[in-house]
């Protein structure tokens, strides 16, 4: 299973992701958490290049490059494998992201997108993605809250993130096989219950028990 976690930022994504590792691993279930973009030691300095601050202006394309490149290192080297030994792959972001930020927020068009998403990942795709959504406000608010510095897409202005939630709630109403969209405004306790039942259908539907 290949599982990604999704959303603007403070949405909770992380908190939930390490949840359903442990959650999964006490059933009996090797997982392997990773991230995006990053994941491996190459894609972790381009992760350090893309969210440092700077003073040049990031071209739109220079960013969705780096993003694919990262991508690409990533599913070859690491998701892949791990697939294949049977491992769970749970990651936090993956490809919506770049529809979501560079697309939506950016307004990269969405065929340049899926041009780059056919050559690095083929017919490649998550399983299931887990799209948790909160109001804009919100998710900075938790952000700022847990107050361990901004990086340089935390600089944006709300009306970047308002864009990029909505293409994110967008794609996610396309393909609602795929795609589970929990409301990240409730306490944790309760996205957790709700974490909880999308994993039970997802052991169900794989003969999981
Ligand atoms: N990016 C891109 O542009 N294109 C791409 O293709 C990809 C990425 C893959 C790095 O992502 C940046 O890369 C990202 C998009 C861009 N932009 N930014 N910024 P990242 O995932 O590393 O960074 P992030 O989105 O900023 O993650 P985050 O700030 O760590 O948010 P989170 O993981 O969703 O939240 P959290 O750390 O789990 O929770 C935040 C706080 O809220 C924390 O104190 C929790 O305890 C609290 N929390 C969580 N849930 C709740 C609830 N339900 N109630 C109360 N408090 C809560």
């Amino acid at each position: 299973m290949f599982i990604t976690f999704e959303g603007i930022e403070g949405v909770g994504k992380t908190t939930h992701l390490k949840w359903m590792a442990t959650a999964l691993t006490d059933v009996g279930i090797p997982v392997l958490v990773t991230r995006e973009p990053g994941g491996t030691p190459m894609g972790e300095e381009i992760r350090d290049i893309l969210l440092v601050h700077r003073h040049e202006r990031v071209a739109p394309l220079t960013e969705l490059l780096l993003m694919f490149a990262a991508r690409a290192q990533h599913v070859d080297t690491v998701i892949r494998p791990a697939l294949a030994a049977d491992r769970w792959v749970l990651c936090d972001r993956f490809v919506d992201a770049t529809y979501a930020y560079q697309g939506g927020g950016r307004g990269v068009p969405e065929g340049l997108i899926r041009e780059l998403e056919s050559l690095v990942l083929g017919s490649f795709r998550p399983d299931h993605t887990i799209l948790f959504d909160t109001p804009v406000e919100i998710g900075l608010q938790r952000v700022k809250e847990r107050n361990n510095g901004h990086d340089r897409f935390e600089q944006e202005k709300m009306d970047f993130f308002e864009r990029v939630r909505m293409e994110y709630l967008r794609i996610a109403r396309l393909d609602p096989e795929r795609y589970e969209i929990i409301d990240a405004t409730k306490p944790l306790v309760e996205v957790q219950q709700s974490l909880s039942r999308i994993m039970t259908e997802i052991l169900e539907k794989h003969g999981v028990h």
